[in-house]
């Protein structure tokens, strides 16, 4: 493979991770008419008989589908995902209340991360200046020479060097051990107290057992669960819960006690067995968020998607924004003309703060889910933010509009939310003010007749007002 860099006058680019943002990221490049080389660990999921990872579906929104638009991916995914126009809201007493994401036609989708994994490596294969490469599991790379060390199954190891490494490697990276070396380099890495468990709810009578077209929320406080559907008619339950309290349930009775409790719709639409069954096919899984800076080092190397930011799922932006990264680099790769040592910090500085942003941003709505949002609070949260958005459309626009439905600069959005913050409290504010004012000028004016002013005569008095 060396003798690639030698022998084309293209460059060469090795994208470290055929995830889904490597996948992605491969066919910008070679869209660009690099010479791509696409080094993943694992074997090539399009023929794996079990695909293990994370998360069976996800949600797949705006600025997602803009990055999937630009190499023509976009409806190829959308026609395989399943529209969600609303939330719906489980309470503990198994009501039903939907909310509207936003005006009619407006939904996030529904996607299968693996389907959607196979059919960006498809397309990244169809571009001649693309190589898939499955079994290769980097191990290290050379800050000095860029050589990158692969471990093949066979025991043995490549020694690999290209002109720009791409590390789209995940939330574990293996790239940015190199970073972690250098001066100057930002880190850090949280995990947040709860883990999450699969459970799929299958078809009832060959329909699906809920409402399709829905992202369905059980808010319960410190426990939260959610569901999305599937191609076929099955939906996927998230149960985000602290690990401390995984640990607690360990017999397939305390699993339907606990369902009992808190998920009792849910029940019988997952099926008593598959509940007990399912619940401990898996320990529960953890989540971390990554947050560093800069992205690059100097022109041989830049960091992408998961790798860069890893965020928690609290706000269903994670792939999203590992999407529109590739999309931002793209945008700076046309005003430098491709001239990787002008390219890559210009990357960092611009994308950074807006990757921060959302991982901040996700962390937030982690912490404020867990700390008081019932289903009663999550309603009423959401339709304050709409009539507000109603009664104000270009003043007042809801966080989670600007982050989902908008490519606002994640950054811009926060900023904007904080203004808007300001302007309601001051409007809050003002009307208290106004009130007091007035009363007092009123009570000035018309100075009420205090002379002979008897406990009898209030009381007849408000008695008079309660009347109108
Ligand atoms: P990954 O998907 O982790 O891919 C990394 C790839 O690199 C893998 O294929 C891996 O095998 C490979 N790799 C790793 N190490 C090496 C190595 N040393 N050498 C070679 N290859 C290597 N996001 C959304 O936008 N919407 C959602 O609804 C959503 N829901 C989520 C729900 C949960 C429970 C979780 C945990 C995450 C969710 N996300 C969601 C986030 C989303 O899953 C990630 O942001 C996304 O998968 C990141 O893609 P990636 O390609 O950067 O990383
Ligand atoms: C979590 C896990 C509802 C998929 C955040 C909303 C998520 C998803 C919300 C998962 C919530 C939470 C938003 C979307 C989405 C909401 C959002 C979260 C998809 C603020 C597969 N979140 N998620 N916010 O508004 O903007 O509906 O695993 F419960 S989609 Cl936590 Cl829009």
């Amino acid at each position: 493979m060396e003798q690639h860099s030698k022998s084309t006058k293209k460059k060469v680019v090795a994208v470290v991770g055929g995830g889904l943002v490597g996948a992605l990221n491969a066919c910008y490049f070679a869209k660009r008419g690099f010479e791509v080389e696409v080094f993943e660990s694992r074997e090539d999921i399009r023929h794996a008989k079990v695909v293990k990872g994370r998360s069976i579906n996800l949600a797949l929104s705006h600025r997602g589908r803009q990055a999937l638009k630009h190499v023509g991916m976009e409806e190829t995914i959308v026609s395989k995902g399943i529209p969600m126009n609303a939330r719906m809201i489980h309470s503990v007493s198994g009501k039903w209340s939907e909310i509207p994401y936003g005006k009619k036609g407006q939904y996030i989708l529904s996607v299968d991360r693996a389907n959607l994994n196979k059919e960006l490596l498809t397309a990244a294969e169809k571009y001649p200046n693309t190589k898939l490469n499955f079994d290769y599991k980097l191990l290290d790379w050379s800050g000095d020479t860029g050589a990158m060390t692969f471990a093949r199954p066979d025991g043995s190891k490549e020694h690999i060097t290209v002109d720009l490494i791409v590390g789209c490697d995940g939330a574990f990276s293996a790239i940015r051990k190199q970073f972690l070396r250098r001066s100057r380099f930002n880190f850090s890495q949280t995990y947040i107290p709860h883990g999450y468990l699969e459970l799929t709810m299958p078809p009832n009578n060959g329909e699906f057992a809920m409402k399709p077209n829905y992202l369905h929320i059980w808010p319960r406080n410190t426990f939260m669960m959610i569901a999305l559907p599937n191609l076929d008619k099955t939906f996927t339950c998230t149960l985000f819960m602290p690990f401390e309290d995984f640990e607690k349930i360990t017999t397939g009775d305390e699993v339907i006690e606990f369902f009992q409790k808190y998920f009792t719709d849910a029940i019988p639409l997952i099926g008593v067995d598959a509940l007990q069954r399912d619940f401990f096919r898996l320990p529960a899984q953890a989540m971390v968020s990554v947050k560093c800076s800069p992205y690059h080092i100097d022109d041989k190397c830049v960091l992408m998607g998961d790798a860069a930011h890893a965020v928690v799922p609290f706000y269903g932006q994670g792939m999203n924004a590992g999407f529109e990264d590739c999309l931002v680099l793209n945008e700076v790769m046309d005003q430098f003309n491709e001239d990787f040592s002008a390219v890559l910090p210009e990357y960092s500085r611009v994308r950074v703060p807006d990757d921060h942003a959302i991982a901040d941003l996700a962390m937030y709505n982690y912490v404020e889910m867990r700390a008081h949002v019932n289903s009663k609070w999550f309603l009423f949260r959401k339709r304050v933010d709409t009539i507000l958005h109603t009664l104000m459309p270009k003043t007042i626009i809801p966080l989670y509009t600007m982050v989902t439905f908008t490519r606002t600069r994640y950054h811009d959005a926060v900023k904007r939310w904080h203004w808007q913050d300001k302007v309601i409290n001051q409007g809050l504010l003002g009307c208290a003010t106004a009130a007091i004012l007035g009363g007092s000028y009123l009570v000035i004016k018309y100075p009420p007749d205090m002379s002979n002013v008897t406990l009898e005569k209030m009381w007849s008095r408000v008695l008079a007002l309660k009347t109108f």
